[in-house]
């Protein structure tokens, strides 16, 4: 098992469309299983191969929330939106990428995935609650877009400037 290295915002990976992945191998099987416990290390709910700096349509999340509960790693090869429910609910979002930075987005309540899994088996699911925003949040970074991308201009900005900031702050040790 590798942790991985997670980008930042603001990089030009994480806002390139991701190739879908061609087929299910056992080094797919290894990066799945690197990008979980990059996720449950970090920690968080949630992780886009982008954010690894793989640019293939696959993600990783455990909503389980607490101790008490078994955990349930999940992994979305190739997903697809197939339906979204007109209810909308409102989370403050986080990001790996974006550490220390959170914000209001409103979504759809629920939503209906399509993926491969690393069974090479087709699977759809309805996703409600965390799991829902969760779920349209990673599926987003597949397709480059933050949930910074969400809010105005002004609060984009000053998220942006204060990630430079940090990076630079990082960089100089
Ligand atoms: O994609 C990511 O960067 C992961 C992100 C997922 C996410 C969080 C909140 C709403 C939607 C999607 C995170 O996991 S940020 C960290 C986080 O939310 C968390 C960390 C520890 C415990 C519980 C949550
Ligand atoms: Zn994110």
């Amino acid at each position: 098992m590798t942790l991985k290295h997670i980008l930042l915002h603001p990089d030009p990976r994480l806002k390139k469309v991701c190739a879908p992945v061609e087929g299910v191998t056992p080094d797919l099987g290894k990066l799945a299983e690197d990008m979980l416990q990059t996720m449950y290390d970090a920690p968080g709910i949630g992780l886009a191969a982008p954010q690894v700096g793989v640019m293939q349509r696959l993600f990783v999340m455990d909503c389980v929330k607490g101790q008490d509960e078994a955990a349930k790693p999940m992994v979305l090869i190739n997903p697809e939106v197939t339906w979204t429910s007109e209810d909308r609910s409102t989370y403050e979002e986080g990001c790996l990428s974006i550490p220390e930075q959170f914000a209001e987005v409103t979504r759809p309540a629920r939503v209906r995935m399509a993926w491969t899994g690393l069974d090479n088996q087709r699977h759809e699911e309805e996703f409600d609650g965390l799991w829902a925003t969760c779920a349209q949040h990673e599926f987003d970074h597949l397709n480059g877009k933050l949930f910074i991308d969400y809010l105005g201009p002004i609060k984009r900005q000053l998220i942006t400037r204060r990630m430079e900031k940090f990076k630079r702050e990082r960089a100089r040790g």
